[in-house]
């Protein structure tokens, strides 16, 4: 089911200060920003590598409001792993697959994601407390 790991998500107070610390410590750079109003944060999508099964990114995550999931999860736990998250080919059958196994999704049917993307979330009660996202990448990304 799963193709790869698409990107780590890190909930970060400023993605101003925090992206200079990958760039300096990894020599990342910014592929792409956006602004996720339902989601309530603003990310900065780093490119890790460009591998045959997709692209991996280091996603920095900027609650856009203290009432959002990196808002009350900065102010709860402070800046740290957010979630982990999974590409996959086909995510409606593998939400499919998971509602059948009795797992909690946080999403049942996909929602819009980075640059195009169609994710969903599994509770991470689910997983033994790791949030974890699937993605379905939109070609090139
Ligand atoms: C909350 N909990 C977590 C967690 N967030 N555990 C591990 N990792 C996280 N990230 C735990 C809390 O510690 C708490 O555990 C319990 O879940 C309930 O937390 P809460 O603070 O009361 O929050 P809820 O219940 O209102 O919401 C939790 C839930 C929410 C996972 C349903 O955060 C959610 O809908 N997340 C999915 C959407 C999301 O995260 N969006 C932001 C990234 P205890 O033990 O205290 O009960 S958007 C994104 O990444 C997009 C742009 C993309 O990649 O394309």
């Amino acid at each position: 089911m799963l193709s790869r790991i698409d990107h780590v998500g890190i909930a970060v107070a400023s993605l101003a200060d925090t992206i200079p610390l990958y760039e300096e410590a990894f020599g990342l750079t910014v592929v792409h920003q956006e602004d996720n109003d339902r989601q309530g944060v603003r990310e900065a999508m780093l490119l890790v590598n460009n591998g045959e099964a997709g692209s991996s990114y280091v996603q920095l995550l900027e609650p856009l409001r203290e009432d959002s999931p990196v808002g009350k999860f900065l102010a709860k736990r402070g800046p740290g792993i957010h979630h982990i998250a999974y590409g996959v080919a086909d995510i409606d059958s593998a939400l499919a697959a998971l509602t059948t196994t009795g797992f909690d999704l946080v999403n049942k049917t996909p929602v819009h994601g980075t640059a195009g993307s169609r994710i969903a979330f599994v509770h991470p009660k689910a997983l033994g407390g790791v949030l974890t996202e699937l993605v379905e990448a939109v070609e090139g990304h």
